[in-house]
């Protein structure tokens, strides 16, 4: 490596060559990035350090002397590198990018930039986990968000979603028992990042209005296969206004182009084991490589006299609008193509909130809603230590931003002027108030009458309908695997009361998905529920008035919240292991090296050693990952390619044959030709794939469920 040495004199970083370029032109958007490029190590005043490996001492072996200025000012900043993790959503990785609208949608909203179809907005988006601290796993079971910053011409638009299109509760005020029951326990802050334990299952199962998060939460779309292939939802209805002021409610979706795509939890658990930071590194060689993950905006419109014509209410972020009812329309296109400089100074200092809309974007009254318009600054307050967040780099509007707010704790605005306040004449009366033909935001003016209540509409109370519609929305390995992460989580609880109640709870969603987890538990299923189910009642309240209710369904089915209608087309990005031991054939590894990257998959060479192989015609092959530091978990696909020497070591390395025996247990394309046929059939794979074109479509359906269907021959 080759450092590059400041000339006596640095030459400034923004020189001819550079200016026009890409870089420079970020770097002009945004003024706060440094690049130490052929710059001299300073201390923070700017003062160049002669020595930053010695303390000043008295002497070489004497004291530290308590003048030395340049150490202070360096552990005293080290000392003060953390900031407060965000109490949830703590473990994320982000991406920049941009948003394009197709076309214009003034018919809902006067919002710019969904009106110009050659405009490029910028956008920041944060993926996370939600209950595990920062450093925790990628992979746990868990709701994924999915937060998007526009940087549009009229101020930022955060759009902060999950991968879930509902909620586990229905009003902003049991948010914090819900977070508090599903945290590691506090006693002994266990366990890490899962739901898997008492208090999470002691609340929900006494919170029957969770029932139908829980349904997702426990299917395999709690542990995607990549951040890049995952849906996102907005879950509240919002409201769409247009110029002329006119409403309509809407529900935003992100759909991935990439398809919708899960783990298996076997391979959750290994994963996180052999590589924790596997989404986070997913998202980041994908857009290092080039292969920049996109989604389309969809949105449901919902006209304002449609309010009342649904079996649920749509203030209800525990219920979504199925497909069927209201067609999602697909809008615009988000791209991410670049990728953070610093975590810290991006990633972790972001600052979302749902209260930052644009003019054509507005709120209705859904209770969640409300309250996380007052939630998300004031967790800014603490998190980012002061009122001056939205001056971070990162939170900045591109448009221009004037007020009369001032000061506070680490301000970095110079405003000029005497005129802190309006109305004013010393300044002219500036800054002035935009009229809405001037772009000033206008709330919707919804009419509202009624009493002072801390009630909540009816339809709230059908807590089943639609944790029923998921269930039987879903294909059977879907369906499966629902059962196992119940029979899991609830296996893990200490208090048999607690699964007890849960199975309780589960047969009011689906008596057989009940039965089916009750025998797993070794318990069996209540002919009726035993008191009340609901138990989350106010004080005064009579619980009778609060048990859940069960209202008419328009449909039973629906496709789209089944992962098996996803899109299976394409392997791109799609990582395929092709296994190796020295006396391959490195033809048929070069040619299908050349055959998936054409395709645009991502093939690597994983052998018992790492280093270079000796081919069987001489020649070398590079191995890229050694089996000590893999497994097949990181992969979407193995293929096993023939040469006599080569398989008969593969065959004969226990590590070889677990990672092809578990790339077929989770049902994963498992190929190979020639010997390497033997290999997999030695290893107890019979029907491995044995063309190129079969293997390649193989991935693209992602996972072969129906093997898991039959009798799982391979011991792992
Ligand atoms: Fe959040 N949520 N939330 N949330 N949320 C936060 O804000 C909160 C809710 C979501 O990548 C916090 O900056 C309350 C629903 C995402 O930085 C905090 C309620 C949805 C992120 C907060 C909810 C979300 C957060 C923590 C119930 C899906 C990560 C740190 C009223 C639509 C954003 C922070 C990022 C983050 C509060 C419910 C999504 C404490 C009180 C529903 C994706 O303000």
């Amino acid at each position: 490596m080759t450092t590059k040495r400041p000339k006596t004199t640095p030459r400034p970083r923004r020189d001819a060559a550079r200016a026009g370029s890409d870089s420079a032109k970020q770097e002009q958007l945004e003024p706060h990035r440094e690049v130490p490029d052929e710059q001299f190590l300073t201390t923070d005043q700017g003062l160049r350090i002669n020595d930053d490996q010695n303390s000043l001492k008295v002497a070489p072996r004497g004291p530290s002397l308590l003048e030395d200025f340049i150490l202070r000012e360096k552990i005293t900043h080290f000392d003060h590198e953390r900031i407060p993790e965000r109490v949830v959503h703590a473990r994320g990785a982000a991406a920049h990018g941009h948003f394009r609208v197709y076309k214009p949608l003034a018919r809902y909203t006067q919002a710019a930039f969904l009106q110009d179809p050659s405009r490029r907005t910028p956008v920041f988006v944060r993926f996370s986990t939600v209950a595990g601290s920062r450093g925790s796993s990628d992979l746990a079971r868990d709701v994924r968000g999915f937060a998007v910053k526009f940087y549009t011409d009229e101020g930022n638009f955060d759009l902060i979603g999950n991968n879930i299109p509902i909620f586990f509760i229905q009003d902003a005020v049991k948010f914090p028992d819900l977070i508090h029951a599903v945290k590691p326990e506090p006693h002994n802050e266990i366990p890490q990042a899962a739901s898997a334990h008492d208090t999470f299952w002691d609340f929900v199962s006494l919170m029957p209005e969770s029932m139908h998060m829980i349904m997702w939460a426990m299917s395999d779309r709690a542990i995607p296969r990549s951040f890049r292939m995952m849906e996102g939802f907005g879950i509240h209805t919002f409201k769409l206004v247009d110029a002329k002021g006119a409403a309509r409610f809407v529900k935003f979706h992100w759909k991935p182009l990439l398809g919708v795509h899960s783990l298996l939890w076997d391979e959750a658990v290994k994963i996180s084991g052999k590589d924790p930071d596997f989404h986070r590194r997913d998202l980041w060689e994908a857009i290092e490589a080039g292969a920049f993950p996109e989604w389309e905006l969809g949105l449901q419109i919902i006209p304002e006299a449609d309010e009342d014509t649904f079996d649920f209410d749509l203030l209800d972020p525990t219920k979504l609008v199925p497909e069927e009812l209201v067609p999602v329309e697909r809008v615009g296109r988000l791209t991410l193509d670049r990728n953070p400089d610093s975590f810290f100074a991006e990633t972790e200092q972001v600052a979302f909130h749902p209260g930052h809309v644009v003019p054509g974007i507005d709120f209705t009254n859904d209770p969640l809603l409300q309250g996380r318009l007052f939630s998300y600054t004031d967790t800014q307050l603490l998190r980012l230590g002061g009122p001056n967040f939205h001056e971070i780099p990162i939170n900045r509007p591109v448009a221009p931003l004037h007020n009369n707010q001032r000061d506070g704790l680490m301000r970095q605005t110079i405003n000029t002027g005497r005129a802190a306040y309006h109305p004013n004449t010393i300044g002219g009366g500036c800054p002035v108030q935009a009229g809405r033909a001037m772009g000033g935001f206008v709330t919707h003016p919804q009419v509202l009458e009624g009493r002072k209540v801390r009630e909540r509409g009816e339809k709230f109370f059908d807590h089943f309908s639609q944790a029923t519609l998921f269930w039987n929305s879903q294909s059977e390995p879907e369906k499966q695997h629902i059962v196992q992460a119940f029979q899991f989580e609830l296996g893990k609880l200490d208090r048999l009361a607690i699964r007890e109640r849960m199975v309780a709870v589960l047969a009011q969603v689906d008596r057989g998905l009940a039965t089916q987890v009750a025998d797993g538990l070794g318990l069996t299923v209540p002919a009726k529920p035993d008191g009340m189910l609901n138990h989350s009642v106010p004080a005064d309240g009579d619980p009778k008035d609060f048990q859940p209710i069960r209202l008419k369904q328009r449909i039973t089915r629906s496709a789209a919240l089944s992962m098996a209608d996803t899109i299976k087309e394409s392997v791109k990005t799609r990582k395929v292991a092709i296994l190796a031991a020295d006396g391959v054939d490195e033809a048929t590894v070069a040619s299908l090296q050349r055959t998936l990257t054409a395709a645009g998959a991502v093939p690597k060479i994983v052998a018992p050693r790492g280093g270079t192989l000796k081919g069987v015609g001489g020649g070398d092959v590079a191995v890229d990952w050694s089996l000590l530091t893999v497994g097949s978990v990181l992969f979407d696909a193995v293929f096993v390619p023939g040469s006599a020497r080569s398989t008969e070591a593969l065959g004969a390395d226990g590590a070889a044959v677990l990672f092809v025996r578990e790339a077929y247990k989770h049902c994963k394309a498992v190929g190979g030709n020639g010997t390497g046929l033997a290999m997999l059939r030695a290893a107890g794979i019979d029907d491995a794939i044995s063309t190129v074109p079969a293997f390649l479509q193989a991935i693209a359906q992602h996972r072969d469920w129906t093997r898991e269907e039959r009798e799982q021959r391979i011991p792992v």
